[in-house]
């Protein structure tokens, strides 16, 4: 399978989550998109011994915290902007997104997905400009070998500031540039970008035309809702869809599910 067959799918920790309780996966959502991912024969790596034959598997998961990291963070003072030099804040914030990636992985394996966990804050950092260092050798390491890498939002090393987070999406946008993927998609729990009526706006081109709708147009902070989704995903110079947890079979299907966001 060519390199640039790459899609990168990304699980919004709302979905996955009971966002309400702590620590708590939505069992029956994490299933459901688990069995869309399975279903969907996307995933063509063969991990087993003759690992790498059919090229490299061709999909990458990333997944939010949803009750597990936010609630952590939150009680530390820990965003992507503020950090802490605290190391039981680093492990509280780690160790609740370690918790929710081995739910995932697991889910993925019993499926049939050769899933295997990749953790950001072994590898990734901010320096001082807040520029992030997202090294991509594990990872195309592990697709090359067949496995499906499976990613997460963490804390990770700031220069001059500890550790601060780095969201899903920021993971998402990083490796689709660095990879060149030919698709992105973030599984969130509203069916697209909605307009002011609450109706699915089809496509997006650029951010001023939907600031009113989404409010919040100055936010920089790619972990702060909708507005910073689309302002990052038009950043990209590839397409990337935005859509809910129905969407996830359609999406990997290639199907038009959800917001289009095209700022290329
Ligand atoms: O839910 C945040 O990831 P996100 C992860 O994708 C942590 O913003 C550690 C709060």
């Amino acid at each position: 399978m060519a390199e640039d067959s790459l899609t990168i799918l990304k699980l919004g920790g709302s979905v996955i989550t009971d966002k309400d309780s702590p620590e708590t996966v939505d069992d029956d959502a994490l299933d459901s998109v688990v069995a869309a991912i399975a279903d969907s024969g996307v995933v063509t790596g063969d991990a087993g011994p003759t690992a790498g034959d059919d090229g490299p598997a061709s999909l990458i998961v990333v997944h939010g915290g949803g009750s597990f990291g936010h609630i952590h963070a939150a009680e530390h003072g820990v965003s992507t902007t503020d950090g802490t030099h605290d190391p039981a804040a680093v492990t509280a914030i780690h160790g609740a997104m370690k918790r929710l990636n081995g739910v995932v992985v697991d889910r993925l394996q019993a499926a049939g997905v050769p899933a295997v966990p990749v953790h950001p804050l072994s590898a990734a950092a901010r320096d001082a400009d807040a520029e992030l260092s997202l090294p991509t050798a594990a990872v195309a390491g592990l697709r090359a070998e067949g496995f499906v890498p499976v990613l997460h939002g963490d804390v990770i090393a700031h220069a001059g500031k500890g550790v601060t987070v780095l969201s899903g999406d920021e993971i998402v946008t990083g490796l689709a540039e660095r990879l060149g993927a030919s698709r992105v998609g973030l599984c969130s729990t509203v069916p697209g970008v909605l307009d002011s009526d609450g109706d699915v706006i089809e496509t997006i081109r650029e951010f001023e035309s939907v600031a009113a709708a989404l409010g919040d147009s100055d936010s920089t902070d790619v972990s702060g809702g909708m507005a910073g989704k689309v302002r990052a995903l038009l950043a990209l110079s590839g397409q990337a869809r935005i859509f809910g947890p129905d969407a996830v079979g359609p999406f990997l299907a290639d199907e038009a599910v959800g917001t289009l966001i095209d700022g290329a």
